[in-house]
């Protein structure tokens, strides 16, 4: 089995790693970038496990963070690790919201636990895990506290498919809805995760579409939206209101889920 660990530049990827993994580990590049491919066994013979490139979003930026846009689209994996910053969850899950909408078995490794604590904010994983419809389990990757448990938990039992909707508004949601029917019916990724991708101008997602497809139509309703969009609410681009859209949802998940002492 194959799984890979998805998250946010240092939030720990690496130091997971390290722990889930035998000490020998191959390393190369990712075809047609510099960025180091690490590949490991796991250590207790379930498979492996491969660090990608740290992202923010699945909508890359460069060249490097297509890497793993690019490998969750191939779909060579049984299931994902996506490692968040526990003292750092508003901005950490919105790379979160992207890989559960994108519906593969996944399970969250909330890291960096001590520096939340330190810091007064204390994360409660059943409620977590509850809202989003994934396994969660709290992790120091620095120490190793936790991470027994993680790699017992890679397992069909406790990788989940979530079933978070966001919702985007009307105009969105019209939109996406335009837009799955105008998608190749044989595509076997998520058709409402494309559609929020390409909505969210992401290359990768387009350029391995448009090798089935044509692009026309798509690209006028999402201006026609874009327009609309800023008019009626004042953002800058269709991006930065579904970034908004999303940051709301994070927001209402983490004042069920997230306690945090102001006196510390
Ligand atoms: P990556 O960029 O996601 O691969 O993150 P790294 O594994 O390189 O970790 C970034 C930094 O955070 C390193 O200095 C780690 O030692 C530190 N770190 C990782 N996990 C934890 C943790 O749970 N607690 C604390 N305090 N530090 C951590
Ligand atoms: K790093
Ligand atoms: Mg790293």
């Amino acid at each position: 089995m194959e799984f890979a660990l998805f998250g946010n530049p240092n939030t720990g990827k690496t130091s997971l790693f390290n722990i889930l993994t035998d000490s020998y580990a191959y390393v190369g590049n990712w075809s047609g970038v510099t960025v180091e491919k690490k590949v490991g066994d796991l250590s207790n013979e379930k498979g492996q496990l491969i660090d990608l490139p740290g992202i923010y979003t699945i909508n890359p930026l460069s060249k490097d963070e297509a890497v793993a846009t690019e490998y969750l689209m191939n779909g060579t994996f049984h299931g994902i690790i996506n490692i968040v910053d526990a003292s750092q969850l508003l901005r950490n899950m919105q790379l979160t919201i992207q890989l559960l909408e994108f519906g593969a078995p996944l399970i969250i490794g909330l890291n960096m636990t001590d520096v939340a604590k330190s810091k007064g904010i204390l994360v409660d994983p059943e409620k977590l895990s509850e809202k989003l419809g994934v396994t969660v389990v709290p992790i120091i990757a620095r120490s190793g506290h936790g991470c027994d448990k993680l790699l017992k938990h890679l397992d069909e039992q406790n990788l989940h498919r979530s079933s978070i909707k966001i919702d985007y508004g009307p105009e969105i949601e019209k939109l996406i809805d335009e837009i799955i029917k105008l998608l190749p019916s044989y595509s076997k990724i998520n058709r409402r995760w494309l559609a929020i991708q390409l909505i969210d101008g992401n290359f990768v997602v387009r350029n391995k579409l448009s090798e089935m497809m044509d692009f026309a139509l798509i690209d006028y309703l999402i201006k026609d939206s874009e327009e609309k969009i800023k008019r009626q609410y004042g953002v800058k681009s269709i991006s930065q209101w579904l970034f908004k859209k999303r940051q709301d949802f994070i927001q209402s998940v983490l004042d069920y889920c997230v306690t945090e002492q102001k006196n510390k």
